[in-house]
């Protein structure tokens, strides 16, 4: 009688742990019936959230989305030699996703950075035909990183960045973010950013690439564009790949000094952006952070002259945008 009593008590307790979560899924999860009215235009899904929430999550806070995995084949990152990094991109069939659609003609972009927001990288892996990706990498200090995977599946009509953690094992000691600053250097190169974002708005940003006081006029396309430029939010580093304004060859678009784009963050705080430019023969990356203001607030000005990031990241040399 008592082990009766006792079963069906547990039976009940699975029942309501059961229950919670599929509400919690329900509420933070796309299960496939919500997934589905996403694409048809999320209606009956919108009812369900926060007034004035965004409906969207930001890219790169999830390992899976839509049935898209991202899948790391290398247990832990190295730091040293460089090391091939190996993953894959599962669909929603479970297989391997081999083909791809072109952007920023690349099929796959692979960001990775810590998790305090220094050491980014950029690189372009190899995909092999059975759907593995791989890339030598090497981390310039232990510590725990993200790996962003921005892609187009073929077939799909929107991009996707999912992120992974992976580790390099060693002890680590974070970094405080630097202080908001107008300028950057980096190799010789000052980088100043003009402009300023506001949470939920297209925000112009303008950056200018001068050397030794002279502005830079014959920056080189990469990856068709003067400038790439990433934003990664702190505290959760979502995720998002700024657009140019303009691109090389458009017959408006000159060749620096200054690179325009158009940047919307989803929130108020602090985030860091990494400029990838090029120029003579080379991929150099500027880094600033910048804060985004709360809606009707003045976002503070940052200082005239900037801390600019130490930046001399080994591991961000010529190979890491070498494409394989
Ligand atoms: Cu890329």
């Amino acid at each position: 009688m008592r082990t009766t009593v006792k079963v069906s008590g547990f039976t009940l307790g699975l029942a309501a742990v059961f229950t919670a979560a599929l509400g919690l899924g329900h509420a933070v999860g796309p299960t496939r019936a919500t997934t589905a009215a996403h694409t048809a235009g999320h209606d009956s899904n919108s009812t369900e959230q926060t007034p004035g929430a965004s409906t969207h999550l930001p890219a790169g806070l999830q390992v899976t989305q839509d049935g898209y995995r991202l899948t790391p084949l290398t247990a832990t990152l190295a730091t040293g030699a460089p090391q091939p990094f190996r993953f894959q991109i599962t669909g929603p069939d479970g297989t391997p996703v081999t083909r791809y659609t072109t952007s920023h003609d690349k099929d796959l972009h692979l960001i990775v950075v810590r998790r305090d927001l220094s050491g980014f990288q950029h690189v372009h892996p190899s995909l092999a035909a059975d759907g593995t990706w791989s890339v030598p990498l090497a981390v310039a200090a232990p510590g725990q990183y993200r790996a962003f995977a921005d892609f187009q599946p073929a077939g799909r009509a929107e991009g996707l960045t999912l992120g992974v953690d992976v580790a390099a094992p060693g002890h680590y000691r974070p970094a405080a973010l630097p202080a908001p600053a107008a300028s950057a250097t980096v190799d010789g190169y000052t980088v100043t950013l003009n402009g300023t974002l506001v949470p939920g708005t297209s925000s112009k940003l303008t950056l200018s690439v001068s050397k030794d006081g002279s502005p830079v006029t014959d920056l080189q396309p990469y990856l068709g564009a003067y400038g790439h430029l990433v934003a990664l939010r702190d505290g959760d580093l979502a995720y998002l790949h700024v657009h140019p304004d303009g691109a090389p060859g458009d017959g408006r678009t000159a060749a620096g000094p200054q690179i325009s784009f158009s940047a919307e963050v989803p929130s108020a705080g602090a985030y860091r952006l990494y400029l990838d430019f090029q120029h003579a023969g080379k991929v150099r990356t500027a880094e600033f952070t910048a804060v985004a203001a709360a809606p009707g607030r003045q976002a503070a000005a940052p200082p005239p002259t900037g801390t600019a990031s130490p930046q001399p990241s080994p591991s961000h040399g010529d190979d890491s945008h070498t494409h394989g």
